[in-house]
């Protein structure tokens, strides 16, 4: 996969104008200045009359081009991009995927990634970092290319009661200083910045770790430009909260549901009766509402027993169980929901 992935790189590289550097795994970089026309390369997995072609451009998470079947679908298309965007026509048949954009500006600045949705699911193809410089003039007179810092926010990891935060800003010129706040305002970096310098250009890595639910804001500022930018990632601490109840049952069978509200997707649940035995045969629903995730469990029983959800978040040594009681008499059934709800800790669970 990885070995594919980085094969489709180094064919695309071949083939593209324009200035490139870096080789950031799974990254094409490409520098542009403002006003310059720009190629950002694609090459779908399979051959394809262009007709039947399927491919999707996004930016960050705006849509760029979407094509389907042949033409370009404007009605995803964020307005930043339109009429601004083609793709090519190679004839007949061909894997080409690329767009060109016309007359970049500093605004496109971002990461592009082809998705080739003509697999199921749809599959993410290169990604390109666009940077499109801005001209600057000095007191002389003299231009200089200049890049707006574009901060992205990530958890790079999280226990249940630390999360270690990264900002990352790539590209910029001239060197933009790098701040993480809680909502508060209050400044939370407790690293130095590390700092990659290539030509005039830098790439700012700052992590923080962090240990209480709020809304972390990493903002990168260049006071030369009088540009600054900021992007906000929530963190949410605490385990989780469960809700079980019996939506539905028949004299013979009680559909048991489960709701887990966690701050980490990566939260695993699933019911067990009293011997301990997995009882539930799907993965959780997932929904996520404002930085935290709603996962949702059905699971349908037959016997009389004591049902317990539990609830394990990713990188935790915590679960979280609630039980519920289900009595099935054959003809009819009854329900004491007792619900118990236990913290406990196993230190040896997960041994991450
Ligand atoms: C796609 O086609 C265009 C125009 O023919 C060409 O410039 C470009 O290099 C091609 N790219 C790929 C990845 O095949
Ligand atoms: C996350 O932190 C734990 C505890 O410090 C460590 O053991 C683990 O390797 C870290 N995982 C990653 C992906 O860095
Ligand atoms: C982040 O950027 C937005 C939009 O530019 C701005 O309204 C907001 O005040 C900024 N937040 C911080 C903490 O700088
Ligand atoms: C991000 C980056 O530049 N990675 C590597 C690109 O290739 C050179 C030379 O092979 C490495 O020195 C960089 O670390």
């Amino acid at each position: 996969m990885e070995m594919e992935l980085l094969l489709l790189l180094t064919i695309c590289l071949l083939m593209f104008s324009g200035k490139t550097f870096g080789n950031e795994t799974g990254h094409v970089k490409i520098t542009i200045k403002e006003d310059e026309d720009v190629i950002l390369p694609c090459s779908l997995k399979t051959l394809h009359e262009d007709d039947k072609s399927n491919f999707d451009w996004k930016m960050d998470d705006k849509d760029v081009l979407l094509y389907e079947s042949g033409t370009v679908n404007p009605s995803t298309q964020h307005d930043q991009f339109r009429g601004r965007v083609s793709h090519f026509r190679n004839g007949a048949i061909s894997e080409n995927a690329s767009i060109k954009i016309i007359k970049a500006k500093v605004s496109d600045s971002g990461q592009y990634t082809c998705i080739d949705i003509n697999q199921s699911p749809p599959e993410n193809l290169n990604q390109v970092v666009l940077t499109v410089e801005y001209i600057l003039k000095n007191r002389a007179g003299e231009e200089t290319a200049g890049a707006y810092a574009k901060p992205s926010v990530r958890t790079v990891n999280e226990t249940h009661d630390w999360a270690l935060l990264m900002c990352k800003v790539l590209d910029a010129s001239p060197k933009p200083t790098v701040v993480w706040y809680d909502s508060a305002g209050n400044k939370v970096s407790d690293k130095e910045p590390q700092v990659i310098q290539k030509q005039n250009h830098y790439d700012v890595i700052l992590e923080t770790t962090v240990t209480k639910t709020d809304h972390y804001t990493c903002v990168a500022t260049q006071e030369e430009l009088h540009h600054q930018a900021n992007e906000t990632t929530y963190q949410h601490f605490g385990g989780v909260i469960i809700t079980v109840s019996i939506v539905d049952h028949t004299d013979d069978w009680a559909l048991l549901r489960c709701i887990v509200r966690s701050g980490l997707p990566k939260t695993t649940v699933v019911w067990h009766n009293s011997a301990g035995n997995k009882v539930s045969v799907k993965e959780p629903d997932i929904i996520e509402k404002g930085g935290s995730y709603n996962l949702i469990l059905e699971t349908k029983v037959t016997k009389t027993d004591r049902y317990s959800c539990i609830a394990t978040q990713e990188n935790s040594n915590h679960q979280d169980i609630e039980t519920t009681f289900v009595y099935v008499r054959g003809k009819g059934i009854s329900v004491t929901p007792s619900l118990v709800l236990i913290g406990i800790t196993l230190g040896v669970l997960t041994g991450v």
